[in-house]
């Protein structure tokens, strides 16, 4: 069969094994880095090398000399490539030629390797020096009627260093303008948990997995998302740990897998299975599951079965009697109708909770993504405090984080919603007044420039049109500005949907070596659990006319504030000297930054639930109340289905590594819609259909993604997955949760309106 036709199949191996080791071989060959790739994954999450650039989940304490998977050597080899964007490339494309290419093709092109500046008069992107780089952006924000006329998008791969003098510079432009990758993902972690625990972070660390007698994964796939998660829920299945897996995918993962790394697995073709329980939840199913869970609890207290943490409960919670008013006032015909599963199901959950004595609850976007999603959240918390899951060995709230350092960016600033607290420290610390109204999120950005009062957009990172809802009308947003800013490994999408002015400007990545003035420089990152690394690349930049991160903050600042009280100049030379200061700005929980980060596996932040303290209002942990069953606004629509934009395995966000999807059976094709038959065949439409989906909103605004086909497989009834950013379109900008302004991206409602015949096998652009 030749590799590039279309074909939806089964997958039945289990996930990772020899696929995981066969795909990660021929990615590197694939870029042509298999000596220098294989090299730079040795170094890969080690002490003295660098983090890898995928996603966030810690790595494990030295017990595996190759602490990567295949997912993140896809990310290092499309780093590492040998391609390269060079002036010559953008002396052949027109910028409106280069918009018709797909974002796989713009991937596949390689690495940035000067800055570049549009020219509208021949529609190109033209080389341009540094120095007339910042200076075009100083002059741009110097002009503006106002600082909140700027805006400073963050994406999660942007070191500490580089995120805190971000922050800094912004503030001390004169704005909180921060919208950030987090914002259209963990945003309802951030915002949702601190009333209910007091940290908008997990609490679990990765010992903690070694000690929980039961393990929740809901809404997350990790076999894709988060491989190295894999090893912690394949040791913990040998030691006899039930896994209860909540999705409305059966993901290959969650069901059986094998670990590329163990050598006898690997020689007998043996496997893992993972979930002791595979929950097939509704998409937006799981407040009704959870609260039928709780119900189950609040019976049998009634009853009198020593269920709930009394102790815990008495001493460290406030709130119980209004939730299990809540809770016991839920009608079961109400629970299994939203949830979609049956009470006998619910109640084998609810066993398998109250029999543990520690139990850790993962989740990911399949929770975060819904439009109420924070109180969601606050559901899972509920659960876990019932039994007083927190500061107690292998228990707590483990939200499984996207982008490498995307809570690092966090703790060290990016946040348009700041303490007054930390603004004083910012004032004391720097000699400044930082501005105190509360700046821009994502979803506040899109509609700012939409109303004509954003002007200047600098992206550190990501992919800013292509992640954000709403495609079109970003898009159209996007084109009013006058200077977009792109900060870059890789020319994407984002960056040609472009302001009157605007500027490409690359940068040296995660594993290649950062020179300066004053020598090697290395940076930190925070991962999913609260541990600071060190990450040095060992790798030469792709290309001599790079900068770093941190300098290019530097000099931005420099160019656009002459009178800055920051010694920018010193900081672009010496990394330590920002870390003194993001010691003195935090020092709850960077005190003594340089020597702790000196230790070979960094040092784990302070997260106050893990010592039983509550940083409330009232002191307390809270058990909060949301009322009903949905997290979603109904829709009066009885061909209604609710969709989830997804990843496949083969994509990191916006960047595409190829066509396929390995455990989901679908080869070569991303325009695909995975649909339960029954749906389907209800609707009079063959398999493989090709299709139009449309979403259904009341403001009159049509929003189709043609040329779809029509994927068997097993989702619940009501509900579809198909893959972002492609069906980016779909998803409205008013669609999201009111409390994090994080877009509802799972819970799309959508129809199917027109359906023609089964879709020719055809090969992608
Ligand atoms: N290789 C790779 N790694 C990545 C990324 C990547 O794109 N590629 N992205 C990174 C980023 S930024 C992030 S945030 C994470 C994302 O990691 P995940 O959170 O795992 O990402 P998704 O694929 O968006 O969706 C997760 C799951 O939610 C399920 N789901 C959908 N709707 C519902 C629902 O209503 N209820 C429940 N219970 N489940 C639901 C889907 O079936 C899917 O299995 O991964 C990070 N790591
Ligand atoms: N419909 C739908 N939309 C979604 C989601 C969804 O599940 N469904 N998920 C949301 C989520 S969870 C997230 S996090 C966002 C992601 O949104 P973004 O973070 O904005 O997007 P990415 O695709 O991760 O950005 C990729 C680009 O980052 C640049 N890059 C890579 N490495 C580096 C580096 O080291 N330094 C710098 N400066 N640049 C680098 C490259 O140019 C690359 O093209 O998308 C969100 N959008
Ligand atoms: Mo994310």
């Amino acid at each position: 069969m030749a590799d590039d036709k279309v074909r939806y199949e089964t997958y039945r191996s289990p996930a990772g094994g020899w696929g995981a080791a066969a795909a990660t071989a021929r990615v590197l060959m694939q870029q042509s880095v298999l000596g220098k790739g294989s090299r730079a994954l040795l170094a890969m999450n080690q002490p003295g090398g660098f983090k890898c650039p995928s996603c966030a989940f810690p790595d494990a304490d030295c017990r595996k000399t190759l602490e990567f998977c295949e997912n993140g050597a896809k990310a290092l080899a499309h780093e590492a490539t040998k391609f390269r964007v060079t002036r010559a490339f953008f002396e052949q494309h027109t910028v409106t030629q280069l918009r018709q290419q797909s974002d796989y093709w713009l991937e596949m092109q390689g690495r940035l390797t000067e800055p570049v500046r549009y020219d509208a008069s021949t529609d190109r992107f033209v080389p341009c020096a540094w120095d007339e780089a910042f200076d075009l952006i100083g002059r741009h924000l110097r002009a503006l009627a106002s600082p909140d006329e700027a805006e400073f998008y963050t994406s999660g791969r942007t070191p500490n260093e580089a995120a805190f003098l971000y922050s800094v510079f912004a503030r001390e432009f004169g704005t909180n303008n921060f919208p950030d990758c987090s914002n259209m993902c963990h945003e309802p972690t951030s915002r949702g948990l601190p009333p209910s625990i007091g940290v908008g972070k997990g609490t679990v660390i990765l010992e903690d997995f070694d000690h929980a007698e039961a393990i929740f994964v809901i809404g997350q796939n990790p076999g894709t998302n988060s491989p190295r998660m894999m090893t912690n829920l394949v040791e913990a299945h040998r030691r006899g740990v039930p896994i209860v897996a909540v999705n409305p995918m059966p993901e290959r993962a969650l069901i059986r897998f094998a670990d590329p790394q163990d050598v006898v697995q690997m020689a007998t073709f043996g496997s893992t299975p993972i979930a002791s329980e595979f929950v097939h939840v509704r998409i937006g199913g799981d407040m009704a599951l959870l609260k039928g869970m709780m119900k189950v609890m609040f019976e049998q207290d009634a009853a009198g079965d020593a269920v709930l943490d009394h102790e815990f409960i008495r001493d460290h919670t406030a709130g119980l009697e209004a939730l299990r008013q809540d809770v016991i006032g839920t009608e079961w015909t109400d629970i299994v109708r939203a949830s979609g599963v049956e009470e006998a199901q619910i109640r084998r959950c609810a066993e398998i909770y109250i029999r543990s004595r520690a139990t850790i609850i993962c989740y990911g976007m399949g929770l975060t993504q819904h439009q109420l999603g924070s109180q969601l959240l606050q559901q899972v918390a509920n659960l876990l405090l019932l039994r007083g899951n927190f500061g107690k060995p292998g228990a707590g709230i483990s939200p499984i984080r996207g982008h490498s350092n995307v809570q690092g960016d966090r703790t060290v600033g990016i946040d348009e919603k700041p303490s007054q607290a930390y603004l004083d420290r910012l004032r004391d610390v720097f000699g400044f007044e930082p501005p105190r109204q509360p700046g821009h999120h994502t979803i506040a950005c899109i509609a700012a420039m939409e109303a004509g009062t954003a002007k200047v957009f600098v992206g550190m990172g990501g992919n800013f049109a292509r992640a954000v809802p709403d495609t079109d009308r970003a898009y159209a947003a996007m084109r009013r500005l006058d200077l977009t800013v792109g900060i870059a490994t890789k020319l994407n999408k984002g960056h040609l949907i472009h302001g009157r002015d605007a500027l490409i400007l690359p940068v040296i990545a995660r594993s290649e070596v950062l020179r300066t003035a004053a020598g090697e420089q290395f940076v930190t990152i925070e991962d999913s659990m609260s541990n600071v690394t060190a990450s040095r690349g060992v790798l030469e930049p792709a290309s001599p006319d790079l900068l770093g991160e941190v300098e290019i903050v530097c000099r931005m600042a420099m160019a656009t504030l002459p009178q800055s009280k920051v010694p920018w100049d010193s900081y672009m030379r010496d990394y330590g000297l920002i870390r003194e200061k993001i010691a003195e700005v935090y020092p709850h929980i960077y005190e003594g930054f340089a020597e702790r980060i000196r230790s070979p596996r960094g040092f784990h932040l302070d997260v106050p639930p893990r010592r039983r303290v509550w940083d409330t209002p009232n002191g307390k942990a809270n058990f909060l109340v949301a009322p009903g069953v949905e997290v979603n606004t109904p829709v009066d629509d009885a061909g209604m289905l609710r969709l989830a934009t997804i990843r496949s395995h083969d994509q990191f966000n916006t960047t595409i590594y190829s066509y396929n999807d390995r455990y989901r059976g679908v080869y070569n094709d991303r325009m695909v819609i995975f649909v339960n038959a029954d749906d389907r065949v209800a609707r009079g439409l063959p398999e493989r259909a090709r299709v139009t989906v449309e979403t259904i909103t009341t403001d009159g605004v049509v929003r189709r993604v043609e040329g779809l086909t029509l994927v068997d497989y097993p989702m619940p009834r009501g509900a579809l997955a198909g893959y972002y950013p492609e069906l980016n379109p779909l998803l409205p900008l008013e669609h999201h949760d009111k409390v994090s302004g994080t877009p509802a991206a799972k819970s799309i409602p959508v129809r199917i309106v027109a359906g023609s015949e089964t879709a020719p096998a055809q090969t992608p652009a």
